[in-house]
């Protein structure tokens, strides 16, 4: 049976305040959409059946390498992480399947596990594998780098923790192992780029002949950080590149924030997807580098274009269409349930609002060169304000108007802060 953290009478309180209110935007919005056609219902059903992952690692607060700032109350292991993905569901109904990360979140009944998320309303998303740092005990070192390191054990090490993470992943019920390896160098000639390459492509094709049938290996390229001169998935070329060598079941991950400044991100989205090799999303915003700001708080316009793009992709499907969603945000200086709600309506309002994009004038103004034209089917459906369906679904789903007004009068945090044990001045995530 579920039992989900917050009361039920409490969200339903305070969403009869709003009810009147939202019934009225949402009549308005509805009327106005329709005078261009638009069935507000058909977009309701569509963002009703939209989710997103969140990450166990979110649930914390971040940090830098400076320090981090831990809040009472804030979870110190799966269990409470759990929870709080439980809450953040519960009030935002778009958030039902939790991404982990081993050995952070390791424990040594994963039957158990999946049944502890089922009975909060929650999934699996994709397991994450992490060979950036080192583990108390581990016999290598990765300083040097993991699945491509020079030295045969090291990499060795790293294949089977990505094997490990897939048996893992089978009893929770996942399908996607996320590969993000800090390997790079920080000098000029360091490492020669070519045969770190190959050294990485044959560790992890050792990885990729682990897959069972129905999973998909989504490699993550990231430009810098933790190492500064190169690294060796550190675009999408080099993504894409890998991928194809891998397989099929290969597909490359697009991190908002880890891309060269001023990348043309939803443009990479459009090619991924043209080479059959879009494989999901880590969304977050950026102001300089991986910041892993909340979603859409830095450039909402660019998170609408790709979404923009994700929309085209699925109406063309050339070979298949089915990239997974997940919020990887470091919450530094906010309650990280609140900015995950926060941003899961984000992310959500810009999949409407593109959903809301007249196609065939997008398509006419595109065919006849009328630029101007072109740009207004996308600047209209931007300008159209769509929280009244965000909100229509998530309270048909049981959840709540306005979540961040619900999560505060719930004092989930402040009640927490009396049960769990406080957490330590660790540093941040990468
Ligand atoms: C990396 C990358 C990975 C995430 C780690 C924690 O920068 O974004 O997806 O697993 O951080
Ligand atoms: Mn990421
Ligand atoms: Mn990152």
């Amino acid at each position: 049976m579920t039992q989900l953290p917050l009361s039920a009478d409490l969200i339903a309180e305070a969403n009869a305040r709003h009810a009147d209110a939202l019934d009225e935007d949402y009549d308005a919005l509805g009327r106005k959409l329709a005078r261009t056609g638009i069935d507000i219902e058909a977009v309701l059903g569509r963002v009703a059946s939209f989710s997103v992952a969140v990450p166990s690692w979110g649930a914390g607060r971040g940090g830098t390498r400076f320090a981090k700032f831990p809040i009472s109350g804030e979870p110190t292991n799966i269990h409470e992480k759990l929870e709080d993905c439980a809450v953040i569901n519960q009030l935002s109904r778009v958030t039902p399947r939790v991404s982990p990360h081993f050995p952070w979140d390791k424990v040594s009944d994963f039957a158990a596990l999946r049944e502890e998320a089922a009975a909060l309303g929650l999934g699996w998303d994709a397991v994450n594998s992490n060979t950036f740092q080192d583990q108390p005990g581990q016999a290598h070192t990765y300083a040097n780098g993991s699945l491509s390191a020079q030295d045969a054990a090291t990499r060795q090490q790293a294949v089977e923790h990505n094997i490990e993470c897939i048996e893992i992943g089978k009893q929770l019920g996942s399908t996607d192992l996320t590969v993000w390896v800090g390997d790079g160098t920080n000098f000029p000639g360091q490492q020669d780029f070519a045969r770190s390459l190959d050294r990485y492509l044959d560790a992890a094709s050792q990885v990729y002949a682990a897959l069972p049938d129905d999973w998909r290996m989504l490699l993550e390229h990231k430009m810098f950080e933790p190492a500064f001169y190169s690294t060796v998935i550190s675009d999408w070329g080099s993504s894409i590149l890998a991928a194809q060598e891998l397989g099929p079941k290969a597909k490359c991950l697009v991190d908002l924030g880890h891309h060269a400044p001023n990348v043309n991100i939803e443009q990479i989205v459009a090619r991924l997807h043209r080479f059959g090799k879009l494989g999901g999303f880590h969304f977050n915003d950026s102001k300089y580098g991986d910041d892993d700001l909340d979603s859409g708080s830095i450039n909402p316009h660019q998170l609408f274009l790709v979404f923009n793009e994700l929309v085209e992709a699925e109406l063309n499907p050339r070979d298949g269409f089915n990239p997974s969603y997940m919020i990887d945000q470091s919450h530094n200086v906010t309650d990280p349930i609140e900015s995950m709600l926060s941003s899961a309506e984000a992310i959500t309002g810009c999949f409407a609002k593109a959903l809301l994009v007249d196609r065939d004038a997008l398509h006419a103004a595109q065919e006849s060169n009328d630029t101007m034209m072109a740009f207004q089917a996308l600047r209209r459906a931007y300008s159209i304000d769509v929280t009244p369906i965000l909100a229509k679904a998530r309270v048909a789903a049981g959840g709540a108007i306005d979540v961040l007004e619900a999560y505060r009068l719930s004092q989930y945090r402040a009640r927490k802060a009396q049960e769990r044990k406080a957490v330590g001045l660790g540093a941040g995530i990468v």
